[in-house]
């Protein structure tokens, strides 16, 4: 996708993604800096590809902190600059996020955030934009991806008007789904570095610096009239009138496409108010005092928590307005979750006293639909190193004498082995003590799983809080390793944790699509670069046992979870290293081979099965292989009892 350079007034179909990064290109963005995760990834993808025909700086950073504070780097020295993640890496970058504003910045500082109602690739639905109310910054909420790409451009200039930073929250519907985008100009305004440290106020960059915090927030407090009056003049804020109704809508971001399209729906067009919101901090209090002021009732509609129908409600109580405000605080809509066209519609119409018909025919069609596909939930590849991994901290769980273990995963491909999917029959009791649950997947072997780089700290508290009912294990993948467990694996160091953390390095960040992480040799951009080496990581964090392993070598990988288990109070790494089964693949570092099985020695006990490669199938009572996604890796010959199943090379 070309998406660089003079386009101007050329149209295409563009992922809302894509919209926002020729945005990034048109505000004349000099460094862009990100971390990969769904659904905010394309955004750097496509920079990182146009970075290599225009003038600005791409990378994919160690982690979310380290991008924004790289990008903050560069708008206090007068650089345009933009910072993208999902809503999760929000949480990475509270400290400066919360505290950068006090000084604001120089150069258009753009924060990108996409958020994910409905955790459809996430560990929670949070809504970010309460984020910009808390750092008091303005907060742009595109409704498609037209403008999306036009917001985006937008906010550099907002940025540098109010010496604040922007945030831009998009979701997944808007980052996801496509649209047609008519692009603009790009501005080629060249911004040299400039470093001035009394810039308008004395020690600018300085937060401790006198005048000090106290004044410098009162500074930041003194933006907000202007960034006030520019959200009741902008573009993206407007009122479609209807003089005589008695209901009003107010919509923001993706919401307002949906209120739009149940307008139309239901009929209502020419009869109902809407005031379409693209902001919602500050939000224009003026407009919205002028549909409340006409109705009797108004339904907000936004996609998240009740944001922007709270702050109405109190807009309107201070203004002394009669007016009901309806929407997910007075459970019109559910907050939790994500607005629906149909949801969106049902509420309008119940609010309106329009009855709704086009949710039942798509009821009808969603149930013919389920009726047609298996349900299914992700698995590993076929062939993906995760899966030796597995088996052998099953195997050595079980060598080491069972107990009741606890295994901390984190976030990552091999989250899948926490995802419980063949589960049958949990009892929930609750009891004070351990219990023993018996798992016959690896999707049922991870016990913990929050955010990233939490297992490995959360392994810590259990074994400082004394847990010894069993062995306590943490693992991580490479990407997640540099990401946010290199302070944990110190912290276990220099306070002589116990312990065994694995890392499953796969040299790629594979679960957000294979962006390099750093063991991969290559930067955003494609460069060639030296990877790191985990061991020479680890061990010069002052680890002393520590072993690498191939977890296609079932044997070894057991012998070395073992041994770790069995350092008791010793903290002890285990590397399992081998490529992305996918990229390997792409590398061609597979040779033809093909497997056999052999029938007659084919006792049917399923061990092959257990072990959760989607290649393995079982049919007539025979363990057997689907060709198709099948690459030779040999796990299951391994786990294979009776030798029943065998690799052919050639
Ligand atoms: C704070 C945060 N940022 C980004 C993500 C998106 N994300 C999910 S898994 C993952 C890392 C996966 O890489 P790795 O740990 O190497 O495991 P792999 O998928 O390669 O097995 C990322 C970045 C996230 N969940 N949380």
């Amino acid at each position: 996708m070309n998406i660089h350079g003079d386009l101007k007034g050329e149209r295409d179909l563009l992922l809302g993604n894509e919209a926002i990064a020729r945005g990034v290109i048109e505000g004349g963005v000099d460094i862009a800096t990100s971390y990969p995760g769904t659904p905010s990834s394309e955004v750097m993808e496509t920079l990182a590809d146009a970075a290599n025909e225009s003038d600005f700086h791409a990378e994919w950073s160690t982690n979310e902190k380290v991008a924004f504070d790289v990008a903050a780097g560069a708008a206090i020295i007068g650089q345009r600059s933009t910072t993208i993640m999902k809503n999760a890496g929000l949480n990475v970058v509270m400290d400066l996020f919360n505290t950068i504003v006090y000084g604001g910045v120089r150069g258009g500082f753009v924060i990108v955030v996409a958020d994910d109602p409905a955790a459809h690739y996430s560990s929670n639905e949070q809504d970010s934009r309460f984020a910009a109310d808390w750092a008091e910054i303005p907060c742009l909420e595109p409704a498609d991806q037209q403008e999306a790409k036009d917001m985006t451009a937008y906010a550099f200039d907002l940025s540098e008007k109010l010496e604040l930073p922007v945030l831009l929250r998009t979701v997944s519907r808007v980052s996801h789904g496509m649209g047609d985008v008519e692009f603009g100009d790009v501005n080629k305004e060249g911004r040299e570095p400039a470093f001035d440290k009394h810039w308008g106020m004395p020690y600018r960059w300085n937060v401790y610096g006198p005048p000090g915090p106290v004044e410098k927030h009162r500074w930041l407090k003194s933006r907000q009239s202007l960034a006030a009056e520019e959200s009741e003049s902008l573009e993206w804020n407007y009122l479609k009138s209807d003089e005589g109704g008695e209901v009003g809508l107010i919509a923001s971001g993706i919401g307002a496409s949906y209120a739009r399209e149940a307008v139309e729906r239901l009929g209502l067009e020419g009869e109902i108010s809407l005031l379409k919101l693209g902001i919602s901090n500050p939000l224009p209090k003026e407009r919205i005092l002028s549909i409340c002021r006409e109705m009797e009732r108004v339904v907000v509609v936004e996609e998240g928590q009740p944001l922007i129908e709270r702050k109405v409600g109190l807009i309107a109580k201070e203004e002394g307005l009669s007016v009901d405000i309806l929407g997910k605080t007075t459970g019109l809509m559910e907050d939790v979750g994500e607005l629906s066209p149909d949801g969106v519609m049902e509420a309008i119409g119940e609010v309106s006293g329009v009855s709704v018909f086009g949710g039942e025919i798509d009821e009808s069609v969603k149930r013919e639909i389920e009726g047609l596909v298996a349900p299914r939930s992700s698995t590993f590849c076929a062939g993906c190193p995760h899966l030796g991994t597995f088996w052998a901290v099953k195997r050595a769980i079980e060598k080491t004498g069972g107990d009741i273990p606890i295994v901390n995963g984190d976030i990552g491909c091999y989250e899948m082995a926490g995802y419980g999917v063949f589960s049958k029959g949990l009892d929930t009791t609750m009891t004070g003590e351990s219990q023993k649950y018996r798992y016959e997947s690896p999707y049922e072997l991870i016990d913990t799983n929050y955010v990233m780089g939490s297992g490995i700290g959360l392994m810590q508290g259990q074994l400082q809080a004394g847990y010894d009912d069993g062995p306590v294990i943490g693992l991580a993948g490479d990407s997640t390793f540099f990401h946010s467990c290199l302070p944990a694996v110190i912290n276990a160091v220099y306070n002589g944790v116990g312990g065994l953390f694995i890392i499953l390095d796969n040299s790629w960040t594979a679960m957000t699509g294979h962006q390099p992480s750093p063991c991969t040799g290559m930067t955003a951009r494609g460069d060639r670069i030296e990877p790191y080496d985990i061991r020479e990581v680890v061990e010069a964090l002052g680890v002393e046992d520590v072993r690498a392993v191939d977890p296609y070598d079932l044997d070894k990988s057991t012998d070395a979870v073992v041994d770790g288990i069995e350092r008791d109070g010793q903290f002890s790494v285990v590397i399992s290293k081998r490529e992305c089964t996918i990229q390997a693949l792409k590398a061609d570092e597979y040779g033809a081979v093909s497997m056999e099985v052999d029938a007659e020695e084919c006792v049917s006990c399923g061990k092959c099965v257990e072990l959760g490669c989607p290649a393995i199938t079982f049919k007539d009572e025979t363990g057997g292989i689907d060709w198709n996604i099948c690459v030779g890796c040999g796990l299951c010959v391994q786990v294979c009892p009776t030798d029943a199943l065998k690799v052919v090379e050639g």
